[in-house]
């Protein structure tokens, strides 16, 4: 698959983590994150396709070589309104994360964060903790955080089964 624009590479993620290397320097600007706060907009992007294979705790770390990253989540690869998460850095460092349910598809974009055209070698990594269940209720490892709340998704830990839900909740 073409890793310059959507679907791009696509990968399955099971419990455990996937690395992969890439470089975004003879890639093209194509996407960004859709706020300011996490850029995109001026560099070019590579994309993943992912789907998970269990429900649990997704966090997605980027290693950049030599430039400053910015790193998002979608829930459908080319609408950036379905913006899961995302993270922008002057350092060469930049994690996000996330809660999925088994069989859930998301795009996953390595950007670049800053004025200029922000590219070059990466490393990214992605680790599936899976949730524990013990019916009827899921426990999910990570407790619930803001982070996780800006997610849109809403994770049901008790009742019947985890659940998505369209909006975004306190309980
Ligand atoms: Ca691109
Ligand atoms: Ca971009």
């Amino acid at each position: 698959m073409n890793p310059d624009k959507c679907p791009g590479e696509v990968v399955k993620l099971e419990p455990g983590s996937v690395t992969a290397k890439g470089n975004t320097a003879n890639l093209k600007n194509d996407y960004n994150s859709g706020t300011n706060l996490c850029g995109g907009g001026n560099s070019n992007e590579a994309v993943y396709t992912v789907t998970a294979t269990e429900s649990g705790y997704v966090k997605i770390d980027v290693q950049a070589d030599n430039f400053n990253p910015s790193l998002y989540a979608r829930r459908e690869c080319g609408n950036a309104d379905t913006r899961i998460n995302c993270a922008g850095s002057f350092n060469n460092d930049v994690s996000i994360q996330f809660p999925v349910l088994a069989g859930a598809t998301f795009s996953v974009f390595v950007d670049g964060y800053g004025t200029g055209n922000e590219a070059g070698p990466y490393t990214l990594k992605m680790t599936l903790t899976p949730s524990v269940c013990v019916k009827p209720i899921c426990q999910f490892v990570r407790p619930s955080t803001v982070d996780e709340l800006m997610t849109g998704l809403t994770v049901i830990v008790t009742g019947h089964s985890a659940e998505l839900a369209s909006s975004p909740s306190i309980s």
